[in-house]
């Protein structure tokens, strides 16, 4: 993984990407911390997909945020490609929405993309891995610069653990084992949206940001 946080880089706006695989609810997390951060904090997003605007469109629908604090890029590449190597759409839309909102945390979702997927720290200052419970159980201990090197990892889907068959502790003690200390959180967006844990460290990042930047 690309590395180490340059701390407070990007002035005000603490910038936190979101990966991980396809359909891991990524989206779904992201929408969910609007919800729970938007009445305390001065929040944007930035969605990727590959042909379409579909997450933006979906935020949008939601009203998880003002329409024009959502932004979409379409990165008509390999998703990781836009937000490791060829930075240049989304630090576009990023900087767009801070001359326009000066807000306190951007959300960067990436494409669905693989294990090997990363942001570039040039793009962001924290980021935060999903992974779902309905992708396997065993994909914490296959490791990767996501799993192993995020900020935050999630696994999401937790209420669908049983339904598939997945063993959510061992992916907790798999996850700890790679992470050599870093954080895990286990959610389940659906059936428990507040996503307590999750907006918690988002908020503590955001004041540590803060705090440092000295705003
Ligand atoms: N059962 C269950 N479904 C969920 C959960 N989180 C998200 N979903 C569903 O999973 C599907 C995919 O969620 P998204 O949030 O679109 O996933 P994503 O990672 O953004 O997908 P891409 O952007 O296409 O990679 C949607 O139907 C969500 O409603 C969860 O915790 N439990
Ligand atoms: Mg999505």
């Amino acid at each position: 993984m690309n590395h180490a946080p340059e701390q407070h880089r990007h002035g005000r706006a603490l910038r936190v990407g979101i990966g991980g695989p396809v359909g891991c609810g990524k989206t779904a997390l992201v929408a969910a911390l609007c919800r729970a951060l938007r009445h305390e904090l001065s929040l944007a997003v930035v969605t990727n997909d590959i042909y379409t605007t579909e997450d933006a469109d979906f935020l949008r629908r939601e009203a998880v945020l003002p329409d024009d604090r959502i932004v979409a890029v379409r990165t008509g590449c390999c998703p990781h490609t836009a937000i490791r190597d060829d930075i240049t759409a989304n630090l576009d839309a990023v900087e767009d929405l801070v001359e326009r909102h000066d807000p306190e945390l951007v959300l960067v979702e990436s494409g669905g993309d693989n294990l090997t997927a990363t942001f570039s720290y040039g793009l962001v200052d924290r980021q935060i891995f999903v992974l779902d419970t309905a992708g396997g159980d065993d994909v914490p201990r296959k490791g990767g610069p996501g799993v192993a090197g995020a900020d935050l990892l999630v696994v999401n889907k937790v209420d669908l653990a049983p339904l598939v068959g997945a063993d959510v502790d061992r992916m907790a003690v798999d996850a700890a084992r790679v992470r050599e200390g870093r954080p895990t959180m286990l959610t389940s967006v659906r059936t428990a949206p507040d996503v307590t844990d999750v907006a918690g460290w988002v908020r503590g990042q955001v004041a540590l940001h803060g705090a440092g930047a000295g705003v």
